[in-house]
């Protein structure tokens, strides 16, 4: 077994505390990973305080050549790919084929990158007064802290580490606690490729003690978070009266409408992904299913048969299809649902409780479970389960089925089936949401577009594609007046 450490000023260190806490296998708790430091505000200041030293040089180095760092470890990552995504399968669960997804979004993100070196485009303008020059450039902002979750432990730190980088900011990254090693492996990887030592800290521990310092640290100007709702709402709170620049990306309650017209075949592969993938633990999962009252029966009988045939069991076995909840609590979280679901008046009519047998009895199993009848106003159709729990709602029509999608508190992504090129484009701009898929899922976002959702998913910020670059830095804008005398702006040229 493995003690493990932080890693501050280009050095692996152990936590002011002494303290460590135990890393297992969701899958079968008896594998222990290592011990990872129980970190305390002390070890957040040291940590700020190196990436604030570090902020001069690495903020002067031009971007290009950051971006050829970022593209070593888009190289290692892609050398390193299996074995990252065994070690993540280990740690969080979900299935071998998606932790290679994951980090595959982590090498595309840190090519992405690589490019925008290149970029980082300003603006030149025409100035409104003759002999004048005006344009915007990007600089970069300071050091910033990254708070991430368990569900994507390379995609999501990188989505956030790499923009913020390449853009010549400084970090400390708060990994979640479920996922240390791979943040562990990661920081490895980014030494390997010669990211100068102070550029990246690492700070483990818990989301109340490092993760609240790290927010409250007068020495960090930008924060970006992925987490849920109510723990952003303390981010927010805080940042807002410290004026710091803060991104929150939070809960989803994420639709698929299945209309009359759709291709069914493909609907069924669309939702069993969407609902079931990463065991439903994505914020982008499908947790409602909005089936259209003259296909439900028939789409529903056959969803529940193919969701009979999952496999579920350890993500690293080639046949599984579905992992493991990441720990205890979570699938507390899904039976605590599940009886509310049964008390309001839902039918669970595909899982709805463990698994039985020897082979899940070490591990956070939970059959992938669809709940029908469920009605827009029932509590499984409005919160977040984050869980393998699909809700299936039926509806009369397209315009019902908005109405559901959008009455919801949260934002972030959706998706339509069907055949009708009117209906699809009426659904991308009527359906409330940051993300809409048409005959796709609601899971797939791609690492060069924009990511984020409205109302209480997010705070209007995006991450990653063109819009992460603005986030991690700041607009400059330059006026150079060379014609040799005072010229007022909107006076002299509209005298
Ligand atoms: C998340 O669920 O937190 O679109 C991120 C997707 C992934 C990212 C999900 N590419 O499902």
């Amino acid at each position: 077994m493995t003690t493990f450490q932080n890693f501050i000023a280009g050095k692996w260190v152990g936590p002011t505390t002494g303290r460590y806490f135990e890393n297992r296998n969701p899958a079968d708790i008896s594998d222990l990973i290592g011990k990872f430091p129980d970190s305390s505000p002390k070890d957040v200041a040291n940590a700020v305080q190196a990436a604030s030293k570090a902020f001069g040089p690495w903020s002067r180095t031009p971007a290009p050549a950051r971006g050829d760092i970022l593209r070593r470890v888009g190289d290692l990552l892609v050398e390193r790919k299996d074995a990252l995504a065994d070690a993540m399968t280990r740690e969080m669960g979900k299935v071998v084929a998606e932790t290679k997804g994951d980090v595959q979004e982590a090498i595309d993100t840190a090519y992405y990158a690589a490019s925008e070196g290149r970029r980082l485009f300003g603006h030149t303008v025409p100035s409104e007064l003759r002999q004048k020059w005006a344009m915007s450039y990007r600089r970069p902002i300071g050091v910033v802290g990254l708070i991430t979750p368990f569900n994507f432990p390379l995609a999501i730190p990188t989505w956030k580490m790499f923009p913020a980088l390449l853009c010549g900011n400084t970090i400390v990254l708060k990994p979640s606690e479920d996922v240390p090693h791979t943040a562990t492996l990661l920081l490895q990887l980014l030494l390997d490729a010669g990211l100068p030592p102070g550029v990246v800290q690492l700070v483990h521990g818990r989301g109340e003690t490092v993760g609240k310092a790290l927010v409250e640290h007068p020495g960090v100007p930008v924060i970006s978070f992925t987490g849920s709702t109510t723990t952003g709402a303390f981010v927010g709170e805080t940042c807002g009266r410290m004026h710091k620049r803060v991104s929150l990306e939070m809960g989803g309650k994420n639709a698929m409408i299945v209309m009359d017209d759709a291709d069914l075949d493909l609907a069924l592969d669309g939702v069993v992904w969407g609902a079931f993938g990463t065991t439903g633990q994505r914020c982008t999962a499908t947790s409602r299913l909005l089936l259209h009252k003259r296909v439900h029966d028939r789409f529903l009988e056959r969803l529940v048969k193919r969701v009979e045939t999952l496999v579920l069991g350890d993500g690293r076995k080639p046949k599984t299809d579905v992992g493991p909840l990441v720990h205890e609590a979570a699938r507390d979280k899904v039976e605590r649902y599940l009886a509310i679901a049964r008390k309001q008046g839902a039918e669970v009519v595909a899982g709805g409780g463990r698994p039985s047998g020897k082979a899940f009895d070490k591990g956070w199993f939970y059959r992938p479970t669809i709940l029908a009848g469920v009605s827009p106003d029932h509590r499984v159709a409005n919160e977040e389960i984050f869980g393998p729990v699909l809700s299936v709602i039926e509806v009369g029509s397209f315009d019902e089925a908005v109405a559901i999608n959008n009455g919801v508190r949260y934002g972030l992504s959706s998706s339509i089936y069907t055949r009708d090129v009117n209906l699809a484009f009426r659904a991308i701009q009527e359906l409330d949401n940051g993300i809409t898929y048409v005959n796709a899922p609601t899971i797939g976002a791609e690492a060069h577009l924009p990511f984020g959702g409205i109302k209480e998913t997010g705070n209007g910020h995006r991450e990653v594609g063109w819009e992460g670059y603005h986030f991690f830095s700041e607009t400059k804008v330059c006026y150079v007046d060379y014609s040799g005398t005072l010229q007022r702006a909107q006076i002299d040229n509209y005298d």
